[in-house]
């Protein structure tokens, strides 16, 4: 699978946003990479609040992104490239320029007033007033989660941005019009969804208060009462009977659920109960998070490793692992779990490889193909991310200096993912020919796609090793998992097994070299060179692969 942010993918008529006719023109290089699967983050009309994320109509292209023709000539260039492509459904929320939220806040007695969740002040309290929300909710992008409507008196739900009202599942017309609208995309021809939070849709309709953060604040914490709702299996369900069971083909689908835990994930996943393919988990991008996620902690190696194991033995029986380190609400993997500046390649390769071998599907997110690496912001003024400026102003606010908020930005901002591809050594990175909606990383001079094409020891290079032994040993897809124990800590090593094979991978996720005693003969794909290895010891953030019975 490979994840494509359009708004910094490729830029086709110079405005300095990317766009649908710029994806288009760079299918050659997906298909030389050799992936499967487009999931395209949303293109819809959209006032951009969230980019994107803020939908205000279901069933059309924003004019930034192009035009539906522009997209139903993007679906047959990738269907002609043998590839498929799935859209983000975010339903969780819809924007407020949405028309059934205009409806919705239009008056007390509007038919579509129940879509939404709307409560009275707290009793005794004027609206408007800190402590008056109906609940005390912190919305995920900081500050409450309610904002007061004057026009109707009553506080509305948003878990995300103001702009982001929150759907009222409850109500069964919503489900409907949902459910319609994913039967749209399909006829269209679209192959799946990525569900945006679906794991928030069912909230506790009791709306209890949260545990407060802290004594600084009146804000508590939401995630008991929205998370894994009580209802969430059911609307999943419900879904896939009214949505997909009726029709011949499958349909991919892979749900987004923060919070969810493994025994969470095999209720979703367990192909028995009909629910998703497959979920994005949080408990590996979270390991460096300290009080919040801007107090960011360095990853240690061993806690991955644990994580990563502990999911692929949950989900070893029943249920399916999404594998990813990198999407665009995250910071880059290189900067992040590796080393981007003395082991560059070799940490970029490595978490590849481990990544791509584990059993489950795969997800690149783009650039990663490529090691692109965080960007080294010096000053608010150059993030765009609304999460990000939300918690500079509110750091600002409660008195941290500012080398610090740059600090947090520059480890947890989601705009390091977002900066624009890197495609040449040319201005703005061949990404547009004028100036960038975001800055371009400056390190495009030596890292970009086109100097990798054609360098056979290149990260893009050993991407495509790692999708090419994907599609031609079963063992990569279908193999089960084991881990091997390892004296060193920071060494991963499990293997993949069949009746008749088996894949031996080991990945020293370190800077330093490593004691550790490898099988004779060659490796099948190693980071540092398929010749003969040291029998004894891995080289800092090594990566090998064996096939260790044929
Ligand atoms: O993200 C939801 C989510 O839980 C987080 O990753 C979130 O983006 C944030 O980083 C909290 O710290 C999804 C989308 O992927 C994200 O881009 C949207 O902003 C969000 O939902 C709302 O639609
Ligand atoms: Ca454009």
């Amino acid at each position: 699978m490979y994840q494509i942010y359009p708004r910094s993918f490729s830029d086709s008529n110079g405005d300095g946003i990317g766009d649908l006719r710029g994806i288009i023109s760079r299918l050659p290089h997906l298909e030389k990479l050799g992936v499967d699967v487009l999931w395209l983050s949303p293109v819809y009309p959209s006032p951009q609040a969230d980019n994107g994320y803020d939908i205000s109509d279901y069933r059309g292209i924003d004019p930034i992104f192009g035009s539906l023709e522009d997209f139903d000539v993007l679906l047959a260039e990738v269907h002609r490239h043998g590839m498929k492509l799935i859209m983000d459904l975010v339903v969780n929320h819809t924007s407020d320029e949405h028309p059934w939220f205009t409806e919705s806040s239009s008056s007390k007695d509007n038919p579509y007033r129940d879509w939404y969740w709307w409560r009275d002040p707290r009793d005794g309290l004027a609206p408007g007033q800190p402590g008056a929300e109906p609940t005390n909710w912190e919305s995920f992008f900081g500050g409450p989660s309610w904002t007061h409507h004057e026009e109707t008196g009553q506080y509305y739900l948003h878990l995300f941005h103001p702009k982001q009202p929150d759907l009222n599942w409850e109500n069964p017309a919503v489900r409907r019009a949902v459910h319609e609208t994913m039967a749209w995309w399909l006829n269209r021809g679209v192959d799946g969804f990525r569900m945006d939070v679906i794991n928030l849709i069912s909230k506790n309709p009791d709306l209890p208060d949260g545990e407060r953060r802290g004594p600084h604040t009146l804000l508590g914490d939401c995630f008991p009462y929205v998370l894994n709702g009580p209802r969430v299996h059911e609307f999943l369900k419900e879904m896939n009977q009214e949505v997909f069971a009726k029709r011949p083909n499958h349909y991919l689908t892979v749900a987004e659920t923060p919070g969810a835990s493994c025994s969470d994930a095999v209720l979703f996943t367990d192909p028995s109960r009909h629910e998703v393919d497959m979920i994005f988990q949080f408990e590996h991008v979270s390991l460096d998070h300290g009080e919040h996620k801007f107090d960011v902690r360095p990853t240690d190696s061993r806690s991955l490793i644990d994580s990563l194991d502990q999911w692929q033995t949950g989900l070893g029986e029943v249920g399916w692992n999404s594998l990813y380190l990198s999407n665009h609400d995250q910071p880059r993997a290189v900067s992040r779990f590796g080393d981007d500046t003395t082991y560059w390649h070799q940490s970029a390769t490595a978490l590849a490889t481990m990544m791509h071998l584990l059993r489950g599907t795969p997800y690149i997110y783009q650039g990663e193909e490529l090691g692109m690496t965080n960007f080294p912001f010096d000053a608010v003024r150059q993030f765009r991310d609304v999460e990000s400026l939300n918690y500079a102003a509110e750091a600002a606010d409660r008195g941290v200096l500012l080398p610090l908020v740059l600090e947090g930005l520059r480890g947890a901002s989601r705009d390091n993912a977002r900066t624009p591809m890197q495609w040449n050594d040319e201005r703005f990175a061949g990404f547009s020919s004028s100036v960038p909606w975001i800055e371009v990383n400056p390190n495009y001079t030596w890292l970009n796609a086109e100097s990798q094409y054609d360098d056979p020891d290149s990260v893009f290079n050993y991407f495509r090793a790692l999708i090419r032994l994907r599609h031609t040993d079963p063992v990569v897809t279908e193999g089960s998992y084991a881990a091997i124990a390892s004296e060193s800590p920071q060494i991963f090593a499990f293997t993949r097994n069949s009746p008749d094979r088996s894949l031996l991978v080991v990945c020293n996720l370190s800077g330093h070299a490593v004691p550790w005693e490898a099988p004779t003969g060659q490796p099948v794909l190693c980071n540092y060179g398929t010749s003969e290895r040291p029998l004894a010891l891995l080289e800092p953030w090594e990566a090998r692969v064996y096939a260790t019975r044929s």
